[in-house]
């Protein structure tokens, strides 16, 4: 019996259908972030990130061009398994340098590239790494001619999320997130935020179409520089969530580190019907290191198992600049998937129909049991099937070495 066969047999013992799980894997999208191929640049503005992000390390080679990073993706499509979208910021338009005038045509080689790779495309405004965020605000300025540039802008990224929505034939997630925010005690802390909602208020009553179109909103506890105060907190991202009707998003690196977004998704899930996710790892603060197989990450995607994956979006936002770039994007994309996996790979009912029995005694040694089942045989038996390369970091040292080593 070779490998994948006695690992089903022994996931079979355990009440777990492998099979079915891997067909479930497979048509599970994840929107992948663009910005983990040149450190959170883009094209537009050419500035280091900024807006309370920040990326460390200097590893040579990273993309400058639209073509580099094209180049770049690709590598990443070829060595992940899954379906795949491209999760794309406003930052990445294309000959253009004014974001308040950013357009469809700005992102029209973006769509060929996504009709070439037949992917779909996600999308989000940039509010930071701009000369236009004054005093670390947006949205929130009290400066009408600031908050209306920013405006301006949000309503032109809903019109792009709607020209890929109508290219691609499919919905466009977009996403705000907004970095506004203060270092020290603020001495009016809802002035900002009314003027945050007035502003969202005025993007929102644009005309998108609804059906194709699904902004979501991201909340952030605090970031570089912006230690003391941000504007969109969890609560007012909620509040605002559930009172417009716009998807909230939960980044787990936006919470103070106690608090798990694992046991956040079915809260939020008890009052909205969806929920988009930004998966990172924090390290000690928002560091955006790449997705681990860790703990989280697992007890993450059970959730998102567990309540439904058609009710949760999952995209992937890290971004290390210490490392081959390649390597960091497919690493924690295939760290999300292993996840998924390791959830789908559990007995869910008859381990709830343990808790519901308050057999708590035996729903600890099925957990403990489970993790040490042959995992990797099914992940590998993944790959096999989806054509992926089990050994990546030989693909893109090879890839390193013909092409990064000579930008
Ligand atoms: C920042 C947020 C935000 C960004 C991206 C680039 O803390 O997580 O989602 O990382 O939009
Ligand atoms: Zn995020």
């Amino acid at each position: 019996m070779g490998r994948f066969e006695s690992a089903k047999l022994q996931y079979k013992e355990m009440g777990v259908d492998v099979d079915k799980a891997l067909e479930v894997l497979k048509e599970i999208p994840i929107s992948i972030h663009c910005w983990q191929g040149d450190d959170v640049v883009g094209f537009d503005s050419k500035l280091a990130a900024s807006g309370g992000i920040q990326t460390t390390g200097n590893y040579p080679g990273k993309a400058t061009t639209p073509k580099e990073l094209m180049s770049d993706f690709d590598e990443v499509l070829k060595l992940t398994p899954g379906k795949k979208r491209l999760n794309l910021h406003a930052s990445y338009a294309i000959d253009n340098d004014d974001r308040s005038n950013v357009s469809p045509i700005h992102f029209r080689r973006w769509v060929d590239y996504a009709k070439e790779k037949n992917i779909k495309l996600d999308f989000n405004p940039t509010f930071f790494s701009h000369k236009m965020v004054k005093d670390g605000l947006t949205l929130s300025h009290p400066d009408k001619s600031i908050r209306d540039y920013w405006i301006k802008h949000g309503i032109n990224c809903l019109k792009i999320a709607e020209y890929f929505a109508n290219e691609l034939d499919d919905v466009c997630y977009v996403n705000f997130w907004m970095p506004d925010g203060f270092k020290d005690y603020p001495a009016d802390r809802i002035g900002p935020r009314i003027r945050m909602q007035d502003s969202l208020n005025k993007i929102f009553s644009y005309p998108y179409d609804k059906s194709k179109v699904i902004p979501t909103l991201e909340s952030k506890v605090f970031g570089i520089g912006v230690e003391a105060y941000t504007v969109v907190s969890s609560e007012f991202c909620l509040c605002y969530s559930l009172k417009n009707n716009i998807m909230p998003l939960v980044d787990n690196g936006h919470y103070h580190p106690t608090e798990m977004v694992s046991d956040k998704i079915s809260s939020i899930l008890t009052f909205v019907d969806k929920l988009m996710l930004h998966v990172t790892r924090p390290m000690r603060w928002d560091s955006d290191h790449v997705v681990s197989f860790d703990d989280e990450t697992r007890e993450i995607m059970k959730e998102v198992i567990r309540c439904g994956s058609n009710r949760i979006v999952i995209a992937t936002d890290y971004f290390d600049a210490s490392i081959n770039r390649i390597s960091a994007w497919v690493t924690g994309v295939r760290n999300v998937q292993k996840a998924l996996l390791y959830a789908l790979l559990e007995p869910s009912h008859y381990l709830k129909s343990l808790q519901d029995k308050n057999d708590f005694t035996s729903l600890q040694v099925k957990h403990e049991q489970l993790k040490l089942l042959p995992l990797g045989d099914i992940w590998d038996e993944f790959l096999r099937r989806e054509n992926v390369e089990k050994d990546y970091l030989k693909v893109v040292k090879e890839y390193e070495k013909n092409i990064l080593s000579n930008r």
